[in-house]
């Protein structure tokens, strides 16, 4: 018998939200599509649990494999699915990363979201499939104002914000040339236990907790003073699906309306573990000391970047009153939770 439940595709289904997302669109009884990337090691691990039986497929969960880069894999897939509801968290993600490697990641980033919205118009789909991008509070780089709205000024400050910019842009521009049910997300900062272990908060919870376990010795990290609005990725995949449920398309800042600093973040995260630190020092001299004397956080110039993004704070109104969204975890629960995990993760594998 054919199925009867929407269909959704999400590219970057491998990664942290591609992981929560696909959860809640199973518990609220989605075919989930997924694509994925052929990897030389396994990159399924975020969503292992997700899969039963037969290999990459559970009935109401399938992978394809396919590439942002490659417009013929994403316009076959898009032709198998044809799906209800496409949301595009692909990206080569990492600001720093983007620095390295600034035209790969406009390929994937910027013209990934332009491929899949041809293929949307190319294969007639445009009134059968509504189109999520993500899009992200580095647009606004070098802010204009405090807190950022929908209406804030972009000035986006690496080649992965400026790749988004397009992809925010073309987004904007399908949905106004052609009239395809297709917004933007402007997410803040959204982190989690699932979160790379190489951005700033994941690095530190990870960090410190193998210091704690006795795997290492000291955590080195780049500009303590940038100031972030971190909430938690479960609660911001929920808001990507509300805004595709909307009869008009539009677009919404998603964020928790606080802020810290990295530095904050780090005493945080200490707490947590039961260390108390003493900050010594200034600049890229600076450095904090445990209840031992050790020095377990020093500064380290590699982890600056060309151009920096120093602060960001998010204004979710609109969201909030259109939505009826508001993020549930606090900065102290997602810290205690991310800390939680990776000393799991320490004493297990230590
Ligand atoms: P991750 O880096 O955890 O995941 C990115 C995903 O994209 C992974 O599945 C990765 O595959 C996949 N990917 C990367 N390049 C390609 C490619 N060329 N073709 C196919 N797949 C590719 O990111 P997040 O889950 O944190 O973020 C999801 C999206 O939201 C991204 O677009 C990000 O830029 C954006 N965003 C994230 C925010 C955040 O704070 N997390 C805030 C605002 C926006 P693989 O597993 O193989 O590497
Ligand atoms: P960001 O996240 O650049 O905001 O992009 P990241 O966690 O990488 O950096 C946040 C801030 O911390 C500073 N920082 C460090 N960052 C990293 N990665 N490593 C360090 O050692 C370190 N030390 C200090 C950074 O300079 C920066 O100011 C994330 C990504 O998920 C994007 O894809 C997404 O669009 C934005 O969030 C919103």
């Amino acid at each position: 018998m054919a199925s009867t439940a929407k269909k959704a595709l999400i590219t970057g289904v491998t990664g942290q939200d591609g992981a929560y997302l696909s959860e809640f669109l199973l518990a609220k009884g989605y075919e989930v599509h997924g694509i994925k990337r052929r990897t030389s090691l396994f990159n399924t691990a975020r969503i292992d649990h997700l899969m039963e039986g037969e290999p990459g497929r559970s009935g109401q969960y399938v992978l394809h494999h396919g590439d942002m880069t490659d417009s013929s894999s994403l316009l076959r897939i898009l032709q198998d699915v044809q799906p209800d509801e496409i949301y595009n968290l692909a990206a080569q993600s990492h600001v720093a990363v983007s620095f390295e490697e600034p035209e790969y990641t406009a390929n994937s980033d910027a013209l990934g979201a332009l491929r899949l919205l041809e293929a949307i118009r190319i294969l007639g789909l445009k009134d059968k499939t509504r189109f999520y991008q993500a899009s992200t509070s580095e647009l606004y780089g070098l802010v204009q104002e405090t807190p950022q709205t929908e209406t804030t000024p972009f000035h986006p400050r690496s080649p992965y914000g400026v790749a988004k910019l397009y992809a925010y842009w073309i987004t904007v521009n399908y949905r106004e040339a052609y009239g395809f049910h297709a917004c933007n997300g402007i997410l803040f900062n959204h982190e989690s236990p699932l979160r790379g272990e190489t951005f700033v908060t994941r690095k530190i919870t990870r960090g410190l907790a193998r210091i704690k376990a006795g795997l290492e010795d000291c955590l080195h990290l780049g500009n303590l003073d940038a100031l972030r609005d971190w909430g938690h990725a479960r609660d911001y995949v929920e808001m990507m699906w509300l805004m595709l449920q909307q009869d008009e398309p539009e677009d919404f800042v998603i964020a928790t309306g606080q802020q810290h600093s990295v530095r904050d973040f780090v005493n945080a995260a200490a707490r947590e573990l039961g260390m108390t630190l003493t900050w010594q020092g200034e600049g890229v001299a600076e450095k904090a000391v445990d209840e031992n004397g050790r020095t377990v956080v020093a500064v380290s110039e590699r982890y600056f970047r060309p151009a920096e993004v120093e602060t960001l704070l998010g204004d979710a109104t609109k969201a909030r009153e259109k939505l009826g969204w508001k993020p549930r975890v606090s900065f102290e629960e997602l810290v205690r939770e991310m800390v939680q995990a990776d000393l799991d993760e320490a004493m297990r594998h230590g």
